[in-house]
């Protein structure tokens, strides 16, 4: 077994300790943070989304794993990171929806936007519409969904409407995601922007803040 599989077998078992142990030693033999968080860290919890789905693990092992990632992810947060300190490309505020608690998807969108150079607000998980809009007028200019839950995405309408009423609306942008978001479903609710993962929602900040 290579180290990448390692960190997926590992975190499938929710060892913390060996995948924050298991990520640095795959830094050490050279492969690069992206390969680790990609084929190691998110292989990994793909698995054990695809078992929760099936019954064949259940919440207290998705817990662990979730700890266990978040271990690997403390390793690769600096170097992600690496590449962010120039002048600032925009403010973004970043929060999971209200009764939603899943924060990992959340959080690595939040590492790679600041090492991209955005200035970035997290506003936690199960965020209330208004701290959403406090965001905004405290001057973010693109404020960030992130939902998990096909019965909490319906949570990123009313934050959109309530920008609008504050009269927020042109100069704040919204982006969402999460997996259960699509592209259509951002286009229904008005979203200015959809990403489907960490790397593209770096895409659609630049070209929402007019840089891309
Ligand atoms: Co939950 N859970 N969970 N869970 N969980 C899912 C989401 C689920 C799909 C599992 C399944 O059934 N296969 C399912 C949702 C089904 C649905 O609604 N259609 C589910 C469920 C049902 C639940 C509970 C209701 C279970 C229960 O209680 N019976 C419960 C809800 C709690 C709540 O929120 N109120 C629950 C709880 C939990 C844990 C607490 C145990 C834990 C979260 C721990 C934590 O985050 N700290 C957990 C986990 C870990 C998962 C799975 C297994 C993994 C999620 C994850 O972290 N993925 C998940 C199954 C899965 O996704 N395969 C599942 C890795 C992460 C990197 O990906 O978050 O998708 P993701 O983020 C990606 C993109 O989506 C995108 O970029 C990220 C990086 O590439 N992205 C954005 C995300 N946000 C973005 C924002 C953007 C742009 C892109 O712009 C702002």
């Amino acid at each position: 077994m290579d180290t990448l599989q390692a960190i997926t077998e590992n975190l499938k078992e929710g060892q913390a300790a060996k995948v924050k142990e298991l990520t640095q030693a795959a830094l050490d033999e050279g492969i690069s943070p992206d390969d680790v968080l990609d084929s190691g860290l998110i292989a990994g919890m793909t698995v054990v989304g695809k078992l929760f789905k099936e019954n064949e693990v259940f919440l207290p092992e998705v817990m662990m794993s979730a700890k266990a990632m978040d271990a690997g992810m403390a390793v690769l947060e600096p170097l992600l990171l690496k590449s962010g300190k120039h002048e600032s490309k925009g403010k973004v505020a970043l929060g999971t929806v209200q009764g939603d608690v899943h924060s990992i998807g959340k959080n690595l969108v939040g590492i790679v936007l600041k090492g991209a150079g955005f200035e970035v607000t997290d506003l936690g998980v199960n965020t209330p519409t208004q701290k959403f809009v406090d965001a905004a007028q405290n001057g973010a200019q693109i404020i960030g969904m992130s939902a998990l839950l096909t019965t909490t995405m319906q949570h990123m309408q009313p934050v959109i409407d309530a920008l609008e009423k504050a009269g927020l609306k042109g100069r704040v942008k919204t982006m969402i995601g999460g997996c259960i978001v699509t592209q259509e479903y951002a286009d229904s609710i008005g979203a200015d922007g959809y990403a489907p993962d960490a790397g593209s929602a770096v895409d659609k900040a630049k070209e929402l803040m007019g840089l891309a």
